[in-house]
C-alpha cells in the first residue's frame, strides 16, 4: 500500500517528496497542476479545502489518512520511519529540529512572502535579504559538522537544500566553502536526486 503525493514542482512539494525517498517509503506521484487551476478542482479540495499542495493520501490506512501542510507531513513520515529524517537520540534530535525550523521560519517564510508579495519592490527586496542572509549565516551550522543538525543527515538538509536551488544565483559561494561543500554533499545523495526529479525534470 502507498502513499499517494498530490504536488507540483514547488519547494513546498520537492521537500516532501524527498524525505519520502529519504525514508524509502514508496509513494505514487499524481500531479496537481498548479498553472492549469487544478488544484482548484472539486476532486483537489475534497483533499485539502484550502486548495494548496502537497496533500498525501496513505493508503496503509483504512480509510486512508489524509494530512497536507509539508511539515506536518515530514513528521508523520519521520513517525513511519523513525531515525532517518531526524536522529532519534533526544538531543540530536533536538538540535535536528532547531536548524530544521530555522530554515522553515527564518528563511523559507521570508522567501516565500517576498515571491506573494506584489507593487512593492521594497518589501519584496527587504524579505529576500533577510531571507538569504538568515542561509548564508547558516555557514556556521556546517563550519565543524558534516550535516546542518550534526553529524548525521536530516530534515533540515531537505529544507535548506530544497530551498536554496532557486536561489542559488544570488548566493556568494566562495565566502561560503563550507556551505558549498555541504550542498554538493546533499544533492549528490541518490534518494535525494530522486526526490527532486519526482514532479518531473
Ligand atoms: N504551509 C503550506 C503551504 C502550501 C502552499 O502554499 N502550497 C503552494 C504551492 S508551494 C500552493 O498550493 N499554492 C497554490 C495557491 O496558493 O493557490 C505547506 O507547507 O504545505
Amino acid at each position: 500500500m502507498t502513499i499517494d503525493l498530490h504536488g507540483y514542482r514547488t519547494g513546498n512539494c520537492l521537500r516532501v517528496s524527498v524525505a519520502l525517498e529519504e525514508a524509502g517509503l514508496p509513494y505514487t506521484v499524481r500531479q496537481v497542476n498548479l498553472t492549469l487551476g487544478e488544484h482548484h478542482s472539486a476532486a483537489h479540495l475534497a483533499l485539502n479545502p484550502s486548495g494548496k499542495v502537497p496533500v498525501i493520501v496513505d493508503h496503509a490506512d483504512d480509510p486512508p489518512f489524509v494530512l497536507s501542510q509539508s511539515n506536518a507531513i515530514m513528521m508523520y513520515i519521520d513517525q513511519k520511519r523513525p531515525g532517518v529524517l531526524f536522529p532519534e537520540n533526544t538531543m540530536m534530535r533536538a538540535i535536528a529540529l532547531e536548524r530544521f525550523f530555522y530554515f522553515v521560519t527564518d528563511v523559507i517564510g521570508p522567501g516565500m512572502a517576498a515571491f506573494r508579495v506584489r507593487g512593492s519592490d521594497e518589501a519584496r527586496n527587504s524579505l529576500l535579504e533577510s531571507s538569504l542572509s538568515a542561509w548564508a549565516d547558516a555557514h556556521r551550522f556546517v563550519e565543524n559538522s558534516k550535516y546542518m543538525g550534526g553529524d548525521e543527515f536530516s530534515a533540515a538538509e531537505i529544507a535548506a537544500a530544497v530551498y536554496i536551488q532557486a536561489y542559488h544565483r544570488h548566493i556568494d559561494w566562495a565566502a561560503a566553502p563550507r556551505l558549498e561543500q555541504w550542498l554538493q554533499l546533499v544533492m549528490s545523495r541518490p534518494s535525494f536526486e530522486r526526490g527532486m526529479k519526482a514532479f518531473g525534470k
